[in-house]
């Protein structure tokens, strides 16, 4: 049997999802997205948080370009279902799911890869990576939510740069750029990005789900809005846990919150 292009392990209550297709320096093309979007929905039914990364040397190299040329020549046919299955369903189920994800992200994280990485909520890289938006070199357009996302991410400004230079920004210029929140020395992505993981795990479920629902969308809203949903999210019933967290904290028992340098 051939290797899957997405391999999926559960540890502890953490779902780790890696793009497996290292030979191709992880390119996104319509089988690999159909596994994606199946680790995706077990993670939401089983782990508290997800975390995505790349098998070899880089994160991903975005968009299948051969399977590209061979759609567009009329080669191949597009999947009936891929509409239904299609790039921005899965990454929104990503973004906008019931758990948050944190990528792990070294070499390539371009085109595809950079709009898949954005649609986690924490990112983490190593110096190796390179952030790059080349659709512009291709002769295509952002597909995967990227207009939306990254935009949102680096600000205009820097996207216009990224898309019609096509530039690569390294990991220094991702931090500034807000691409990602950690850089580790090389090869320390990943175990940085399982280190958050666990600590995004021990949070209660409502919350995180309210913190990746609740942000992007009041970010679409106007401010008297916001503040309203803020308060209907802030006053929903509280489970019995919340009322022991908070316990915890006014009897002095509560850990304290992290130093800002960890
Ligand atoms: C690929 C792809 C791909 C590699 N589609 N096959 N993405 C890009 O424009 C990036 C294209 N890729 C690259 O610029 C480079 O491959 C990398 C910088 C990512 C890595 O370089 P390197 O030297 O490590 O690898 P390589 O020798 O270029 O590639 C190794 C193999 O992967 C080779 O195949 P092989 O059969 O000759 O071994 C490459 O053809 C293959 N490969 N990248 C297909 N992208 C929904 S809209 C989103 C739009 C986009 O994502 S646009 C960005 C597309």
């Amino acid at each position: 049997m051939s290797e899957p292009l997405v391999s999926y392990e559960l540890d502890g209550n953490v779902a780790l999802i890696g793009l497996n297709r290292p030979d191709k320096r992880n390119a996104i093309n319509d089988a690999l997205i159909v596994e994606l979007r199946a680790a995706v929905w077990r993670a939401h039914d089983e782990a508290s948080v997800g975390l995505l990364f790349g098998h070899g040397s880089n994160f991903c190299a975005g968009l299948d370009l051969a399977e590209a040329l061979a759609r567009a020549t009329g080669k191949i046919v597009p999947p009936r279902k891929r509409r239904r299955h299609n790039w921005h369903e899965v990454f929104d189920q990503i973004a906008r799911g019931p758990i948050p994800f944190v990528a792990a992200l070294h070499g390539a994280v371009v085109g595809g890869g950079l709009e898949l990485a954005t649609a986690a909520h924490l990112r983490v890289c190593d110096e190796t990576a390179l952030f790059g938006l080349p659709e512009g070199q291709r002769g295509i357009f952002v597909g995967g939510g990227g207009t939306v996302r990254i935009q949102r991410v680096v600000g205009t400004t820097v996207m216009m740069d990224m898309m019609l230079t096509g530039r690569l920004l390294n990991a220094a210029e991702g931090l500034t750029e807000h691409l990602v929140r950690y850089v580790e020395p090389a090869g320390g992505a990943l175990a940085k990005a399982k280190a958050l993981a666990l600590r995004i795990a021990q949070n209660t479920i409502e919350t995180n789900w309210k913190i990746v629902n609740v942000l992007p969308r009041i970010q679409d809203m106007s401010h008297d809005d916001g503040l309203f949903v803020e308060q209907l999210n802030s006053a929903m019933a509280r489970p019995p846990e919340v009322e022991q967290r908070l316990r915890e904290f006014v009897e002095g028992k509560a850990k304290p919150l992290q130093s800002p340098s960890k």
